[in-house]
């Protein structure tokens, strides 16, 4: 055992020392996204059946990021990786140390890693600082280490280096619509641990939809009994004629347990879910659930396909928002989250132009048109929602009527709706269709599996400038950051989900990370194929780079 433990050390020195040299050290260091500040050093530290992980002050959360990290050891190199508190923040022995110290002047989600042949040391004012240390050293292990069953005759090294990280921006998301199509628990929670990787800290959960309702509300049962079932699905593209169904029943929903885990599950990975509650628009699968939320009473049925439907909540009748506050209520209740993500887009005015409770409402509160009514609509609900200490985040058509009070706006109609908002001075998460939305063509479509539309290649969502020229300092600093957003009518199963996803999110987890000034797209490129390697042993179905 010993013998073999030697000759792999020296088969890992000849390897990292031959690349150690400044200039091409991005061979070793395959980090996504790219830290702030990375000075490379000669030799490796080599993990052995004795190391430990330890950790500064006795801490639970330290304790678990150490089991966290300690867990890929134990799977894929069969080390025991003891897990104790040390006794003072340095290590003498062959360890990896990590110590939190809350008077470090850094960025709360900032880290500082030193690895030397002897130790590595990992510093951060907060453990999320810690936690994300350990992603940057997964990705500098051999992509083995991503295995889940032992890999024999490995050599657990990682290069030696000083690296001095933060995060440009503190919002770094990535959405899922479940309403489409439904994808299972467990590959939400493979979503969010694909995501900690690559340092995301948010997960925007697109749950309620046109066709299909997916989140349990207890008060109101029929929303998983009726809303979250179609009779069946589009088959093709929309718009394309003859429209073809593929007569089968479709559907899925998320018990109120299997959320609570999902949200568990993402703590432990510091990420934030965000549910999306869609209104008034996109909501026909709740209507469907409850034909008096609608203007005309229906009778309603499931969408069967894509597009914007004309029937939406009825902003004139309270038991809309009677029916709402007890569903955001069930939902606030499941999601510590600050925000709340109310939707607010793509609503068309056509029953309210026609229904008498919405005309009437729009005289008694002296509003001008449907517009306004929007606003009065999306401005009640943020009201309720404030009064329970949350904040709301809606799509940039809540500008049009006028912007509620407290409101964040999510811009994906282009970037002018978050430059609008951020000149009111209100918080922006920029996610541009041209830039953001994965559910676009990768290449020819005529070699790529059908989609939506739109092509975005990997080097446009890497070109990706979250802040517009045109807002003043102080205006940009209310761009939180940027969001890749995975619309899912033509994603259908989880395989193809990663398949749009990634590399496209490795892309913009750099937007959202690493200072503009660092960007470099060839260097990207580099680290990108060696770090692919990872999310193959992880059996991802990442979309091969163009050659
Ligand atoms: C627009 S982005 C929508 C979605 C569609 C998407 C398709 C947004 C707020 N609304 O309902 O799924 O386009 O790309």
């Amino acid at each position: 055992m010993k013998k073999l433990y030697f000759s792999l050390i020296i088969a890992a020195s000849i390897v990292f020392t031959g690349c150690s040299n400044k200039g091409d050290h991005v061979n070793v260091y395959p980090i996504i996204p790219k830290p702030v500040s990375l000075i490379p050093a000669k030799g490796q530290f080599v993990f052995t059946p004795q190391t430990k992980v330890l950790f500064y002050p006795e801490n639970k959360e330290l304790k678990d990021i150490g089991a966290f990290f300690a867990g890929f050891l134990t799977r894929s190199a069969g080390f025991p990786m003891e897990i104790a508190p040390a006794a003072r923040p340095a290590v003498s022995k062959h360890d990896l140390v990590m110590v939190v110290d809350t008077t470090l002047d850094m960025n709360p989600e900032g880290y500082l890693l030193t690895i030397t042949p002897k130790t590595i040391e990992i510093k951060a004012k907060e453990p999320r600082g810690v936690f994300y240390a350990i992603q940057t050293l997964r990705q500098l292990l051999p992509p083995q280490v991503e295995s889940v069953t032992k890999v024999e005759n490995m050599a657990f090294t990682v290069p030696c280096a000083k690296i001095k990280d933060q995060p440009r921006f503190p919002y770094r998301g990535l959405h899922l619509d479940v309403g489409r199509h439904f994808f299972p628990k467990d590959f939400i929670i493979r979503y969010l641990d694909l995501m900690a990787l690559y340092k995301y800290n948010t997960f925007h959960w697109h749950l309620t939809e046109d066709q299909g309702w997916r989140i349990e509300i207890k008060k109101y049962p029929r929303l998983t009994k009726v809303g979250a079932w179609r009779k069946e699905t589009l088959v093709g593209h929309w718009g394309q004629k003859p429209e073809k169904y593929d007569g089968k029943r479709y559907g899925g929903y998320y018990t109120q347990e299997d959320i609570r885990e999902v949200v568990a599950h993402a703590k432990k990975l510091y990420i934030t879910v965000i549910p999306e509650i869609e209104m008034p628009g996109h909501s026909l699968a709740a209507l469907a659930s409850y034909p008096y939320l609608g203007c005309t009473g229906g009778p309603y049925e499931v969408a069967t396909h894509w597009g914007v439907f004309k029937d939406i909540y009825c902003a004139g009748n309270d038991s809309t928002f009677k029916f709402l506050e007890d569903v955001l209520t069930e939902v606030m209740d499941l999601f510590p989250s600050k925000y709340i993500h109310i939707g607010g887009d793509e609503t068309p005015k056509d029953r309210w132009k026609k229904c008498p409770k919405d005309q009437a409402r729009i005289k008694a509160e002296g509003l001008k048109n449907e517009n306004e009514l929007q606003s009065y609509f999306i401005s009640r609900i943020e009201k309720f929602l404030n009064a329970h200490g949350r904040n709301i985040i809606g799509w940039d058509e809540i500008l049009e009527g006028g912007l509620a009070p407290n409101a964040t706006v999510m811009s994906w109609r282009g970037i002018k709706g978050g430059i609008a908002a951020a000149k009111m001075n209100h918080d922006v998460i920029m996610t541009p269709g041209a830039y953001c939305y994965f559910d676009h063509y990768q290449g020819d479509p005529k070699k790529e599996p059908l989609a939506i539309g739109g092509f975005l290649p990997l080097k446009k969502v890497y070109s990706y400038e979250p802040v517009p020229e045109e807002l003043t300092p102080a205006q940009q600093k209310h761009i939180l950051g940027a969001q890749g957003n995975v619309w899912t009518e033509y994603i259908a199963t989880p395989d193809d989900v990663e398949y749009m996803v990634y590399p496209r999110a490795c892309a913009l987890s750099e937007v959202d990370w690493t200072p503009a000034g660092e960007k470099n797209y060839d260097d990207f490129l580099i680290r990108l194929k060696s770090n692919l390697k990872h999310l193959k042993v992880m059996g991802v179905n990442y979309r091969p780079l163009d050659k």
